[in-house]
């Protein structure tokens, strides 16, 4: 057991605000949290136990990046260079790009190329404080690559002190070769079997969109996630409004991802449902989008808003869950305290993770100490890690003692 004292606690533990406590004490037991409050308040039951100062840092529940995109293989930095002299993010994926660009580079990637790629990336988040990571397959679209990219997405649990949750994205783009409706008969949807069957899936995603598929596709999608019980959640009204949101609210999505052409009406459904909004300013920034997500909409219906980086080659090439803070509050006006909620508390709800992103009596030690004093600067600041230890189920990384 280990009494952590002398530092300020943003819990994050109860429904709105961060729930600060400025003198704060947290007592771990083995891979959990036993105890959280005022130090004046610790139980005399651990006035014996090992103490270990904090210096006056601040402590919040580790990281939760909820929605990424991070085992593919290749760059798409050409394109980043078409969109700077004029394409759009849609012409160039018409044109082959894309997406599609992406897949063929993955395909084309051993096993274990794509998890040290994928490791070097999980490295950069973990050095940031994130304990838990959503990884979307969606580069393969054929059965031997959605299947080789759920592999190395569950190996990374094996060889990293981080936990995975996977999302089948087979419902991504349309392969070349075929129709969409073809695509989901003779590949998306038999993959999803196989990939059940191998246990390698924790939820089923899609991207519902004009270039990609129509509400009444992803239904299908849906549907085939339901009857194997796995949960879903949605890339919905990112580039249009094609009616994803409703359609997540209505099959109870653990989240409905992006959301930038929702309207007040979409939201209020949404709002009727279990699901999060997970917003991703990475996206919006790379493809210099100008409709923002509909926070205040958010706000007034209580749908509880995540942040998460997004990571792919092409929309958002974004390492950072800290720099995803600060554009959050930056370019779509999210607070401090929404934004840290949004990368625990609400991350790990959208997760389905009910024993992390919160700092309670029962959840997992999982923790970020942070060389600050207050919850905001972690918003406020633009590309500086102010980690200074990270602990994984009671343990710190690399060492002992932070
Ligand atoms: N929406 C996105 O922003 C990413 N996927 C999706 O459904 C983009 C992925 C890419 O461009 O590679
Ligand atoms: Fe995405």
């Amino acid at each position: 057991m280990l009494v952590l004292y002398n530092t300020s606690v943003a819990t994050l533990a109860a429904a709105g605000g961060i729930g600060l406590i400025p003198e704060g004490a947290i007592v771990i037991d083995g891979s959990a949290i036993a105890w959280v409050g005022a130090y004046r308040d610790l139980p005399e039951i651990y006035a014996g136990v090992e103490h270990q100062s904090l210096d006056g840092r601040l402590v919040t529940p580790a990281l939760v990046d909820c929605h990424t995109h991070l085992v593919f293989a290749g760059s798409r930095a050409r394109e980043f260079e078409m969109r700077l002299e004029g394409s759009s993010y849609e012409e160039i994926a018409e044109r082959g790009g894309g997406i599609i660009a992406t897949v063929s580079a993955t395909r084309a990637a051993s096993e274990e190329s794509l998890l040290q790629l994928a490791l070097m990336r999980i490295d950069a988040l973990i050095a940031e404080g994130v304990g838990a990571v959503e990884i979307k397959s969606g580069y393969g679209l054929d059965s031997e690559t959605e299947l080789r990219i759920l592999r190395v997405a569950r190996k990374i649990s094996a060889v990293r002190p981080v936990r995975v949750r996977t999302s089948f994205l087979g419902a991504h783009a349309v392969p070349t070769s075929m129709n969409a409706d073809e695509y989901l008969d003779k590949v998306c949807l038999p993959t999803l079997q196989g990939a059940y069957r191998e246990g390698l899936v924790d939820a089923v995603d899609g991207f519902c969109e004009t270039i990609a598929f129509t509400t009444n596709q992803m239904e299908r999608v849906f549907c085939s996630a339901a009857a194997l019980g796995l949960p879903v959640k949605l890339h919905a009204e990112q580039l249009s409004n094609s009616g994803g949101t409703v359609l997540a609210a209505k099959h109870n999505a653990l989240s409905a991802d992006h959301l930038e052409y929702a309207t007040d009406e979409d939201v209020k459904t949404l709002a009727q449902s279990d699901s999060v909004a997970i917003l991703l300013p990475g996206a919006y920034y790379t493809l210099k989008q100008t409709q923002r997500p509909p926070v205040e909409a958010f706000r007034k219906h209580k749908v509880p808003m995540a942040v998460a980086t997004d990571w792919n080659p092409g929309s958002s090439p974004l390492g950072s869950l800290l720099l995803a803070m600060n554009m959050a509050s930056t370019l779509f006006g999210l607070t401090p305290e929404e934004t840290l909620a949004g990368t625990t508390r609400n991350a790990a709800k959208a997760l389905g993770y009910f024993d992390c992103g919160q700092i309670r009596p029962g959840a997992r030690a999982d923790l970020a100490v942070w060389d600050l004093e207050h919850p905001a600067e972690l918003s406020y600041r633009i590309g500086q890690n102010a980690l200074y230890a990270r602990m994984f189920e009671g343990k710190y990384d690399n060492h002992d003692e932070p």
